[in-house]
């Protein structure tokens, strides 16, 4: 058995979540918070065995899509960098990001 977790971006989760209703994927969904943006995003916590794990993979790599961010940079680094530093810079974000883990235990009482 395995624990996924997938962060992904909040406008992706609805559609994630029918997804896995549609597939019969057991998950349960966290606000959470990126550590570099300080934006919301959300995270699936998913229990499945070991032979459903790609077939999950390839739901989420399907349904969740990377799109780009425009961040500023840091008051405390413009100040060594020269004038344009202070233009919005581009990144990607998500797809998503998923661990895999091994898990010794399954219960429900
Ligand atoms: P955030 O930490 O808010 O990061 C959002 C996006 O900012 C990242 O997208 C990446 O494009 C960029 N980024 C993050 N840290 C950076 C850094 N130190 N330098 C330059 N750019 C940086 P993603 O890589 O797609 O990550 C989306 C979200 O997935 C992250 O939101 C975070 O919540 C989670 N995440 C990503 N990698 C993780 C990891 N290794 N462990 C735990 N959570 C992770």
């Amino acid at each position: 058995m395995k624990l996924l977790i997938a962060i992904i971006q909040d406008k992706d989760s609805q559609a994630l979540q029918q997804e896995f209703n549609k597939a019969n994927v057991r998950a349960t969904k966290l606000s959470t918070t990126g550590g570099f943006l300080k934006a919301g995003n959300t995270t699936f916590m998913i229990g499945l065995d070991d032979d459903r794990v790609d077939d999950v993979l390839h739901l989420i790599k399907e349904t969740c899509q990377s799109r780009p961010q425009f961040v500023t940079t840091p008051m405390s680094l413009e100040i060594a960098m020269d004038a344009h530093s202070s233009e919005p810079v581009e990144i990607q974000v998500g797809g998503a990001t998923v661990f895999v883990l091994p898990t010794d235990g399954f219960h429900q009482f």
